[in-house]
């Protein structure tokens, strides 16, 4: 259904820097603490009902260099891994105040003068040759999951090399590989359809098996651990599982919500899965159900009055009505309601949201207060271009 592909690609695009701006003004020094929740709500809605005086927030490193991605495989049709090296580095020099990582800018320092000749070798130098394993490579992903659609073996291959021109760590770019499966597997489901959450994790959990097995020749840093992905996604699926949720202090101790991609890839994907359904704290009731139910409580002749106010209520906030049972902007709240590393996680979450629900999911109120939201819509409908002519 080309429509329905249309929608998810411009979803997944919209998403992912929904989750970037709305989560940055949440990190703060003290990771400790997490965001109180009842503010954060209150702040969501207030923006989703345009209450909140419009500036756009600024977008971060984790938007700007998704940018630099989509427009590589805009411009080049193809996989080009010095165009997207010097695309990242000429990014970074003309905006360095985008909040990047602590250690990525010595890599666009050395791409720069080589003359991007060997785009892979500084990223192989940093932290003494180990290679970084921060989350830069998984948070600018999304669009490799768009550009390879058709084939996952393309998808794997394209994500690792495209995390590995700043990523030479396998953490780094196998945190990468994971966020654009979670991303692809969100693309091809039916959002129609009740979400099978546990098989979601078992089958990303599959492809770490194989894929943490064949790269044993790589870059090994013995201080890590061993098979990690698998390891924190059986905890993520064990999570899942428990009903009520577990508060957020646990889901915090047991996955991580911090700056390295093992500690935050596998949070991102639980936080999509949990926000599927209603979760405490996060506002679902609507405008036009509480119309209705006051116009009843008022009795009298209850159906005649109770369904004028409905379809009064029904015109004036129908689209608080649908914003506030928004899937992806619960999953983007309850990313940035764990703390740490908000922007990442939240931007993370909101791609794989995106790609599932698609851009209805997104409030059209919330879209003015993100930075150049049009131009990802516009880079969704261009990959799905390109998609289309290969
Ligand atoms: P990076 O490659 O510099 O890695 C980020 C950090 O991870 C490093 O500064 C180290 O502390 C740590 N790290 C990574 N690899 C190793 C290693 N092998 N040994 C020891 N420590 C290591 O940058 P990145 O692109 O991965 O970072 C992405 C994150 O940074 C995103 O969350 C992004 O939003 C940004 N970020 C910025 C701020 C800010 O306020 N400037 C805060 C949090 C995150
Ligand atoms: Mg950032
Ligand atoms: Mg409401
Ligand atoms: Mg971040």
């Amino acid at each position: 259904d080309k429509a329905l592909l249309a929608s998810k690609f411009k979803g997944c695009m919209v998403g992912s820097l929904v989750g970037d701006c709305l989560g940055e003004p949440f990190e703060h020094d003290d990771w400790d603490e997490l965001p109180n929740e009842a503010q954060l709500d209150d702040y969501i809605q207030q923006l989703i009902q345009s209450k909140v005086k419009v500036p756009y927030k600024p977008y971060t490193d984790d938007t700007a260099m998704t940018r630099c991605i989509a427009n590589s495989f805009i411009s080049k049709q193809a996989f080009d891994a010095k165009d997207m090296a010097r695309r990242f580095t000429k990014e970074f020099f003309a905006e360095p105040r985008r909040g990047y990582g602590g250690s990525v800018p010595a890599v666009f320092g050395a791409l720069r003068k080589s003359d991007f000749e060997q785009p892979f070798l500084p990223a192989r130098e940093q932290f003494n040759g180990t290679g970084s394993y921060g989350n830069g490579g998984a948070m600018r992903v999304a669009p490799v999951a768009l550009f390879c659609y058709n084939s996952t073996e393309a998808l794997i291959d394209t994500a690792r090399q495209s995390a590995r021109i700043t990523h030479a760590h396998r953490e780094g770019y196998n945190g990468a590989i994971l966020q654009c499966l979670a991303v692809h597997q969100a693309l091809q489901a039916d959002p129609a359809q009740p979400l099978d959450g546990a098989r979601f994790i078992s089958r990303l959990r599959e492809h770490m098996e194989r894929l943490e097995k064949c790269d044993e020749d790589e870059i090994v840093d013995a201080g890590r651990l061993e098979a990690p992905f698998q390891k924190v996604l059986t905890v993520a699926e064990e999570l899942l599982r428990r009903s009520p949720p577990p508060a957020r202090g646990s889901v915090v101790d047991l996955l991580g919500h911090d700056v390295t991609a093992l500690s935050s890839v596998p949070t991102a994907i639980y936080c999509f899965l949990r926000a599927l359904q209603p979760l405490p704290g996060i506002q679902t009731e609507s405008g036009l159900v509480r119309a209705i139910q006051y116009a009843i409580s008022l009795g009298g002749d209850t159906d005649t009055i109770a369904s004028m106010a409905g379809a009064i209520a029904d015109v004036c906030v129908l689209c608080i009505v649908f914003q506030t049972e928004s899937g992806l902007v619960r999953a983007v709240q309850y990313a940035i309601s764990l703390g740490g590393d908000t922007d990442t996680i939240a931007s993370m979450a909101g791609a794989i949201a995106g790609a599932f629900y698609g851009m209805e999911a997104v409030p059209a109120s919330l879209l003015k207060y993100c930075e150049k939201a049009d131009e990802a819509v516009t880079m969704g409908e261009q990959l799905l271009d390109l998609l289309e002519q290969q």
